[in-house]
């Protein structure tokens, strides 16, 4: 990657400069030997984050003294490590933004004891996890999820169906988003941490997407859980799933930044070999043009995804506003810097295989999960008018 100088700018400490180097060089020296030692996309996973696990890397997806490095999650860690790991792999990225996702709520929100259960094996990448909030019918209406969380005794009984779960049939736990019933609506959501092998929890479906990673659908019919493994308190789910997906959507937006650079370094390296007549394309306007652009859009990106984590880390209580905007601008400004990418290859930019071409698929998802671009307009928008208002009630 040629250009590294938004590692000097001042969101950064040492602490990350270093981690981005490290992870940079892990990336380098294992992901490719992993992906090479098997075709299996579950096996593959859970190379990669036993792999991970042993690095130290997945370490940064929970907290101290829970197996974690920092006793909060660190965002902009959670960040350089996912744009770091996306540059070289889609699947890597995945893998590793499961853990921080899957635990998220987990750190945030779990009892010592619950924390001490599920972190640890998580942060040794001898677990993966999962997050269980999407139905069939509750997906960007995250308020309207049905299945149903009912008390008994010192437990919980879950029943109903979760979709589009990443790690579906390989995590060794679910954060699952349940209905307990004490409001309508999103008042009425509980979150709890629910061990794979619970009895009455099966996989009815594995689904494929562009770019393959384990995805299923999930059954829960009579999973007897813990009422100590509900995450805060009974009604709290919604809440618990937002200030999880708070720290989580920027690293999304992070993802996507990383595949951004990598096709930015396909482009520059492309037009610099590739000769029309008697020049480089790199030395034709439009071609430098469209270079141009890939390069601002980076740019921009990376300030508001840094801007955001950086935020959060100083200790901001919420970040929805920074987040959404860090999310949904570079996942679409991805899209178009990669989109440009496999322009300026060419005919080669869409023969299979290409990384380009890879990097085409890999990025369509990150525009819709964890809050398609739509609704982080719903969000932004609304907080702008909550402003608005503020500003009026105050100036009264
Ligand atoms: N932290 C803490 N609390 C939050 C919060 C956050 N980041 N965001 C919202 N809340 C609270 C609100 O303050 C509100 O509580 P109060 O009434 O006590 O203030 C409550 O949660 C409900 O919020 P809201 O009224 O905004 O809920 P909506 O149902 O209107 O939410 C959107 C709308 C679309 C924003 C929400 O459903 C959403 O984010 N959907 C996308 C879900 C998603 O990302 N799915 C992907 C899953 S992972 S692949």
């Amino acid at each position: 990657m040629p250009d590294r100088t938004f590692l000097d700018w001042p969101f950064f400490e040492a602490s990350h400069r270093e981690l981005a180097v490290e992870t940079d060089r892990w990336a380098h020296e294992n992901i490719d030997r992993i992906l090479g030692s098997t075709s299996d996309l579950d096996e593959r996973c859970r190379k990669l984050v036993a792999a991970m696990g042993d690095a130290g890397i997945c370490a940064y997806a929970v907290i101290a003294p829970h197996g974690g490095v920092n006793e909060t999650l660190d965002v902009r860690s959670l960040c350089i490590i996912r744009e770091t790991l996306a540059r070289h792999d889609g699947l890597a990225d995945f893998a590793f933004a499961m853990q921080g996702l899957g635990t998220g709520p987990i750190s945030l929100f779990g009892s010592p004891e619950t924390k001490e259960r599920f972190l640890r094996p998580v942060a040794a990448g001898k677990s993966l996890a999962a997050f269980a909030l999407t139905e069939p019918v509750a997906g960007s209406d995250a308020a309207a999820i049905s299945l149903s969380a009912e008390p008994d005794g010192d437990h919980y009984i879950l029943n109903g169906e979760k979709t589009w779960i990443s790690n579906g049939g390989i995590a060794g736990h679910y954060v699952v988003f349940a209905r307990t019933g004490e409001a309508p609506g999103a008042k009425g959501l509980s979150a709890f941490a629910v061990p794979a092998d619970t009895p009455g929890l099966e996989i009815v479906e594995r689904i494929d997407v562009i770019a393959p990673h384990p995805l299923a659908r999930l059954s829960l019919k009579d999973c007897r859980v813990p009422s100590a493994d509900m995450l805060g308190k009974p009604g709290d789910g919604f809440k618990v799933a937002m200030a999880t997906l708070d720290i989580f959507r920027s690293t999304v937006g992070a993802a996507a930044l990383g595949l951004a650079r990598r096709a930015h370094d396909e482009a520059l390296d492309h037009t610099a070999k590739r000769m029309i007549g008697d020049d480089r394309l790199a030395d034709l306007q439009m071609p430098q043009a469209m270079i141009a652009d890939m390069a601002t859009a980076i740019d921009a990106s990376a300030l508001l995804i840094y801007r955001a984590a950086w935020t959060k880390d100083q200790g901001a209580p919420r970040i929805s506003r920074e987040a959404s905007m860090a999310k949904m601008y570079a996942t679409e400004e991805a899209q178009k810097i990669i989109d440009m990418a496999v322009q300026l290859h060419g005919g080669e930019g869409v023969r299979s295989g290409a990384k380009v071409e890879e990097l085409y698929r890999d990025i369509r998802a990150l525009r819709i999960y964890e809050g398609a671009t739509e609704v982080q307009k719903i969000v932004i928008a609304r907080l702008a008018d909550a402003a608005r208002q503020a500003e009026q009630s105050g100036g009264k």
